[in-house]
């Protein structure tokens, strides 16, 4: 989508280290980070919702691409052992601020047992 963010950084429009890349994924790190490792694992296709995944006729294999990749990002960041916590952020209420669906992945120190 032209004006995604997210579309732009994943299909190399504006330059970034992908930490972790497939034929459905991109993985880099978020520009504000809240742990050592904070990396954003965010699908090549432009999907907007969760809502929207749903109703997209492929939307099994775009989150299911998503899942897949996490313990390969996890691997890559090397945090496997240690452990990391993933965060989805959805809609006003739910803190999503890009427009693009994606996984949060923290690790690299003990994040505590908070959820929010
Ligand atoms: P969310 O609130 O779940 O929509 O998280 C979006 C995250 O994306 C937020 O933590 C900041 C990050 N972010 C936004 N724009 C950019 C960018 O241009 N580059 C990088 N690396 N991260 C970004």
């Amino acid at each position: 989508m032209a004006d995604c963010i997210f579309c732009k950084l994943a299909h190399g429009e504006i330059p970034t280290t992908f930490v972790y890349e497939d034929d459905a994924v991109v993985a880099f790190r978020d520009m504000h980070p809240k742990a050592p490792v904070h990396v954003l694992i965010v699908p090549k296709t432009h999907v907007e919702t969760i809502e929207a995944l749903a109703a997209h006729e492929n939307g099994q294999v775009i989150w299911g691409a998503l899942l897949l990749a996490i313990p390969k990002v996890a691997a890559a960041l090397g945090v496997s052992a240690s452990g990391y916590r993933l965060i989805n952020n959805f809609g006003r209420d739910g803190g999503q601020s890009v427009d693009h669906i994606h996984i949060h992945l923290l690790g690299g120190r003990n994040l505590g047992d908070r959820m929010v």
